[in-house]
């Protein structure tokens, strides 16, 4: 016979009556299945057979998973059924019959199989890991085909292991709640309330970072105030850590340099004193007795303004390794960024590259250098970075922005998948052709036991988690992608509509259109064909290419990046100008120093482009820039007109809310279209092409504009 747990609970799932849809479940609804969906899945699995069910947390999510999706319980059983679903680690007696040990191995601690076995003539579905991690991650996975993948299949055969080993999210949290560059309402972290009061929000972040893979947190801001590692903060740290450890998440904490001056009252925080060595390692024992897996520090050092080894004459490579030298012992690691760049005369875009490639091979193996995407600072589109074709002795791990600080905040629709993938599938020719950004820092050109991958989140207190619906998606692509970048973003929006929505194609199809043109919409609107940094004094929100600040550092002005003139606009990056463009291995430096073979994606990135020069489409420069950003214009208007028709699909409240931010959205692309197009005809002298719409602002209104946003430049 058949022994049942729970059988007794009853649960009655009525739609739309149990949660509101105000976002807050993201891509976890599970929505009841319709009847036919149901129904396949019943033919394959009718019972699910665990050791341990009652304290198993992968277990748990499935029985409430199924609950929702079928309205009925999943009899469980101790012993395998005809049609169970059968769920352990390796070391379970249920799955170790069947002979899956060395290739489970294989995959480690967070890989796993789901695959559609015999065991003693009965078919079954067995779901299996070496670890409890891989467990949780194997449930969600097959969670998400029963819910995206139609019909539910009837033999299945995954077998998978994440890309990177360290997937992680940097928080750039404050310990007073606010969020730099967040914008979705204030941190998730309540510090004051820590470690007595845990927030039930605590948990419902780590289970839905587990969903995707995700697999570390750096809780603070990488401009890290040195409180963080007070004993009280260290503290509420470990309160965090131990509600994040059952989800497989480990917690990382941005550190300031000069902490062993700042809160340890040394008179020096150089890194090759003795006294701040013993202060680090020191520290390190301290945090590990707390947090016995903690995984390690960023640092963001010498970068605008932080403290950092070169304040005592040291380089990046003395810094990072002494903390590296503390951490060894617990096998943390360092994550020290090349975001750094100084004022002067010298092009920002290079800085970085000069400043760490002497250091090539000179860093302990438990560093990683984390490097944003491209070598300025996250602007719609960016070339790569050239550290990541340059630094061959250095584990290096790219670092993606998920909050969308130069992408219209939580106001613009921007899928950002694209904008990833970009940069992975790019080439860096470092150890010839296919040697790809993905390729060089998951470990396949380089192998090295520490393998990373960093987004900045987008994560807020908001009710909805991200403030725009549609940037949830954002925090789910870097999830996936983070766990497997060969996924396309064609087929992370689609899982994540499923999923977020609903799996109609008379929704599903239009929606990911939408969501896969929105990046480069907002490059047409914003800054398009390679101009970048044209953002406003005070905030990164809308366009102020003419802002001139008095006594302003140079290179936090738009002027420094377009240089637009009466003769043409963009940075000459080549060899007769800052020669950034020859950081790039062949053949991509020949390619970006000749304007005629230059991507005109990125033309005004690496060249000053004369106004008339004739594009390939045989248009001027003027004119395509003019025709570009009215395309960005009237693509934000199709979204608009494409959301309209959601209607019938959505719920009122998210389509009503989705709704209001394309207005504003619409309303922001023909901001910056005049400002931009006003603001550059000063120096094109020509006339807007006459069959797009002309401007509705006049240039000295939108002059006047000041938005009362956030923080620095
Ligand atoms: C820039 C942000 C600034 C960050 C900095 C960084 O404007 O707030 O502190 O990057 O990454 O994008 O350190």
């Amino acid at each position: 016979m058949m022994k049942l747990y729970f059988y007794t609970l009853l649960f009655v799932f009525i739609p739309g009556i149990v949660f509101a849809e105000d976002g807050s479940q993201l891509w976890l609804r599970y929505q009841s299945l319709p009847e036919n969906q149901a129904k396949a899945l019943s033919t394959v699995i009718t019972s699910v057979a665990c050791d341990e069910p009652s304290d198993n947390l992968a277990f748990g999510e499935l029985q409430v998973a199924w609950r929702q999706l079928t309205g009925t319980e999943l009899p469980v059983t101790r012993s395998v059924q005809e049609h169970s679903l059968v769920i352990g680690t390796k070391n379970s007696k249920l799955i170790q019959p069947f002979g899956l040990s060395k290739e489970l191995q294989l995959l480690g601690n967070e890989g796993f199989i789901i695959r559609t076995m015999k065991h003693q003539g009965k078919d079954c579905l067995v779901l299996a890991s070496e670890g409890e991690t891989g467990v949780l991650y194997a449930v969600f996975n097959l969670l998400r085909t029963i819910q995206t993948v139609l019909p539910f299949p009837s033999s299945m055969n995954v077998k998978e292991k994440p890309a990177y080993k360290i997937r992680v999210l940097n928080h750039w949290d404050n310990p007073d709640g606010t969020i730099e560059r967040g914008y979705a309402g204030y941190s998730l972290w309540k510090w004051k309330d820590l470690p007595g009061k845990l927030s039930p929000r605590y948990k419902e972040y780590a289970r839905a970072n587990a969903s995707i893979g995700i697999n570390g947190t750096v809780l603070n801001n990488v401009n890290a105030s040195p409180e963080i590692l007070s004993a009280a903060y260290l503290q509420k740290v470990k309160a965090l850590a131990a509600v994040f450890r059952p989800y497989g998440i480990r917690v990382y904490l941005s550190v300031n340099f000069s902490s062993p001056a700042a809160l340890g009252g040394l008179p020096t925080s150089d890194p090759l004193n003795k006294d701040v060595r013993r202060w680090w390692f020191a520290k390190a024992k301290e945090i590990y007795s707390l947090i016995p897996d903690f995984g390690g520090f960023l640092v963001k050092a010498n970068s605008e303004g932080l403290p950092g080894p070169q304040d005592f004459g040291r380089t990046h490579a003395d810094g990072a390794n002494m903390l590296a030298d503390a951490l060894k012992p617990y096998h943390g690691i360092v994550m020290w960024r090349a975001f750094v760049y100084k004022s002067g005369m010298d092009d920002r875009a290079g800085q970085a590259y000069k400043e760490f490639l002497p250091l090539d091979g000179k860093f302990r193996s438990n560093v990683i250098l984390q490097v944003k995407n491209g070598p300025i600072d996250f602007q719609p589109r960016e070339p790569i970075s050239a550290l990541f074709g340059a630094m061959k002795h250095t584990p290096i791990m790219p670092e993606f922005q998920i909050t969308q600080e130069y992408l219209g905040e939580s106001n613009h629709l921007v899928f950002l998948a694209p904008l990833y993938k970009e940069c992975l599938d790019s080439d860096t020719y470092c150890s010839g052709k296919g040697s790809t950004v993905a390729k060089v820092t998951d470990g396949t050109l380089f192998p090295n036991p520490n393998t990373a991958i960093a987004g900045v989140a987008n994560i807020g207190e908001d009710t909805n988690w991200c403030g725009h619906h549609f940037a949830q998606a954002n925090w789910y692509a870097f999830g996936r992608l983070a766990w497997n970048h060969e996924l396309t973003s064609d087929q992370i929006a689609d899982e994540w509509i499923k999923l977020t929505f609903n799996d109609k194609k008379e929704f599903v199809k239009p929606v990911k259109e939408m969501m896969l043109e929105s990046r480069e919409a907002a490059v047409n609107y914003m800054m398009p064909l390679g101009l970048h940094h044209l953002f406003a004094w005070g905030h990164h929100y809308g366009p102020e290419p003419w802002c001139a600040v008095e006594g302003a550092r140079p290179d936090w002005l738009p002027s420094y990046y377009h240089k637009a003139d009466s003769l043409g606009i963009g940075f000459n990056r080549t060899l007769s100008g800052s020669n950034s463009a020859s950081q790039y291995n062949s053949p991509l430096r020949e390619e970006y120093n000749d304007l005629s073979s230059c991507p005109e994606q990125l033309i005004l990135w690496f060249h000053h482009v004369p106004w008339s020069y004739k594009m390939h489409n045989g248009l001027t420069l003027w004119e395509e820039l003019c025709y570009t950003y009215d395309k960005g214009v009237q693509q934000v208007r199709e979204f608009q007109k494409t959301w309209d028709r959601m209607e019938p699909y959505v719920d009122a409240q998210r389509f009503k809310e989705v709704q209001s931010r394309l207005k504003i959205q619409s309303k922001d692309a023909i901001w910056w279209k005049d400002a931009c197009l006003l603001y550059f005809q000063t120096f094109s002298r020509q006339p807007i092409p006459f069959d797009i719409e002309r401007p509705v602002n006049e240039l000295d209104d939108l002059k006047k504009i000041k938005l009362n946003l956030q923080h620095h430049n």
